[in-house]
């Protein structure tokens, strides 16, 4: 079988689940902190979810309040500063209470190194979110596993344009069909697609039931091989997903074209 040449991680809902318990509640915080009496409920945020981006995610709930300010250039300046406030305290949580990485990740991290496969992440949130995450799981020199970062500053437009997969591949000079992408959301996998990447879902909390179409595999999470569309047949002598089950997913799909 073809080995993988890179493993391009999405990171919000695949490495952890920081949505609902983390930047939802870092939002509340901020705006109780600037004084706004908005409170973002576990069901407005997964509904907020479709729009990728925490600046633009509440320039977009900010649109259709009565009690936001009227003029845009008022909207953008205060919605750079809750954010701000927000990433703030986002790191602060995830540094000082930590937020678990989802089961089979870290195993499947290990297994990369161990089989000298490149690790990519693929995000759209910002490079001080994913150091306050990663670095309470893999430590000050974190960004040393993974070949090459791209995250939401580096690109013009975010999820699900593909332009983040589009530059992650330039940089690691490899070809889309020697990398294979997990995600968890909608958007997440209409980017990967539109760049021509395999993409493996592991389903997250707000995505749960969501319509998913175009994935080689989509299942509940790497730490489980049942419940699996397709099945994971590869013979494995561990209850979590290995780099071998990749393969062999993104093998089966050449035989069907399922992808493309
Ligand atoms: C998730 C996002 C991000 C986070 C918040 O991206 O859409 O906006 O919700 O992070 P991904 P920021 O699934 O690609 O990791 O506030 O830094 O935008």
């Amino acid at each position: 079988m073809m080995p993988i040449q890179a493993l391009l991680w999405d990171v919000d809902g695949v490495l952890a689940e920081t949505e609902r318990d983390g930047h939802r509640v870092a939002f509340n915080q901020a705006f109780e902190a600037h004084g706004l009496p908005w409170v973002w409920s576990v069901e407005h945020y997964g509904r907020l979810l479709n729009i990728t981006g925490g600046r633009e995610r509440l320039l977009h709930d900010m649109r259709t309040r009565g009690d936001a300010p009227p003029l845009s250039g008022e909207r953008d300046a205060l919605a750079r500063a809750v954010h701000a406030s927000k990433n703030r305290i986002y790191g602060e949580r995830i540094g000082s209470q930590g937020l678990p990485l989802r089961e089979g990740v870290r195993e499947l991290m290990d297994e990369c190194r161990t089989r000298s496969v490149r690790m990519g992440i693929t995000t759209t949130t910002s490079k001080t979110n994913l150091d306050a995450l990663l670095r309470t799981h893999l430590g000050p020199a974190w960004a040393s596993w993974f070949a090459v970062l791209v995250c939401g500053e580096d690109v013009v437009s975010k999820k699900p344009d593909p332009e983040v997969y589009l530059q992650a591949l330039r940089r690691l000079r490899v070809g889309p069909l020697d990398a294979v992408a997990i995600e968890d959301s909608p958007g997440g996998v209409a980017a990967a697609r539109a760049a021509d990447v395999p993409v493996v879902v592991t389903r997250s909390v707000y995505f749960a039931t969501a319509t998913i179409d175009g994935a080689i595999a989509i299942g509940p999470s790497l730490g489980r091989r049942t419940g699996w569309r397709p099945d994971a047949e590869h013979e494995a002598n561990t209850d979590r997903i290995t780099l071998d089950d990749l393969v062999d997913w993104r093998q089966r799909m050449e035989h069907t074209s399922q992808f493309g």
